[in-house]
C-alpha cells in the first residue's frame, strides 16, 4: 500500500556530511521525495516530535541533541514506505542494527543515531503535519519508474 513517512537527518548526520548519503538511498531504494528542507529545529518544534518521550531519562538530552543544529526534513512515500525504511535505517541501538544500514553504517551510538523515521502510520501522519504545511508538499510528480510502468499498460 502506498503510504507516506516522515524522514529526518537528525543535526549529526548534517555535521557529519551525510545528506547526500542517507538521501541516495531512498532515491535508489525507488522512493519519491515530495517534501525536503534543512531547517534548525526550535525547542517548541522538538518537544512537539518527541512529546512520546517526556519524562524518560534520556529526554533532556534527546531535544538538546536535535536542536543543537540543522536537520533535513523529508517526507517519503512509496509502497509500505513506514517499515521499510525503518529497516533501512536499523535499530535504535547501532550494535543491534543489521549490517547496510543506516544505523550500522554510520550512527556512533543509541543517542547519536544519525536518522528518524516514523515508526506507524498515526507517527507519520503526526510528525509530517508538525514540519510541513500542506502547500509545502509536492506529491504530483512522476518518477522515471511509474513514467515506465504507466507506459506498459
Ligand atoms: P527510534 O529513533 O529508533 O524510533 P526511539 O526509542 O523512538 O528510537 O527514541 C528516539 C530517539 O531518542 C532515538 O533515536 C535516540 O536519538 C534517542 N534515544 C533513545 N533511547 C535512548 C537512550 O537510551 N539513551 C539516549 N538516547 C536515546
Ligand atoms: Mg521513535
Amino acid at each position: 500500500m502506498t503510504e507516506r513517512t516522515f524522514i529526518a537527518i537528525k543535526p549529526d548526520g548534517v555535521k557529519r556530511n551525510l545528506i547526500g548519503r542517507i538521501i541516495t538511498k531512498f532515491e535508489e531504494k525507488g522512493y519519491k521525495i515530495i517534501g525536503l528542507k534543512l531547517l534548525l529545529p526550535t525547542l517548541e518544534l522538538a518537544e512537539k516530535h518527541y512529546a512520546e518521550h517526556k519524562g524518560k531519562p534520556f529526554y533532556p538530552r534527546l531535544i538538546e541533541y536535535i536542536t543543537s543544529g540543522p536537520i533535513v526534513a523529508m517526507v517519503i512515500e512509496g509502497d509500505n514506505v513506514i517499515a521499510e525504511s525503518r529497516r533501512m535505517m536499523g535499530s535504535t541501538k547501532p550494535e543491534e542494527a543489521e549490517a547496510g544500514t543506516i544505523r550500522f553504517e554510520y550512527a556512533i551510538n543509541k543517542e547519536y543515531n544519525i536518522i528518524h523515521g516514523s515508526d506507524c502510520v498515526e507517527s507519520a501522519e503526526r510528525e509530517i503535519a508538525i514540519y510541513f504545511k500542506e502547500e509545502e508538499l509536492c506529491p504530483n510528480w512522476t518518477t522515471m519508474l511509474e513514467m515506465i510502468m504507466n507506459n506498459g499498460k
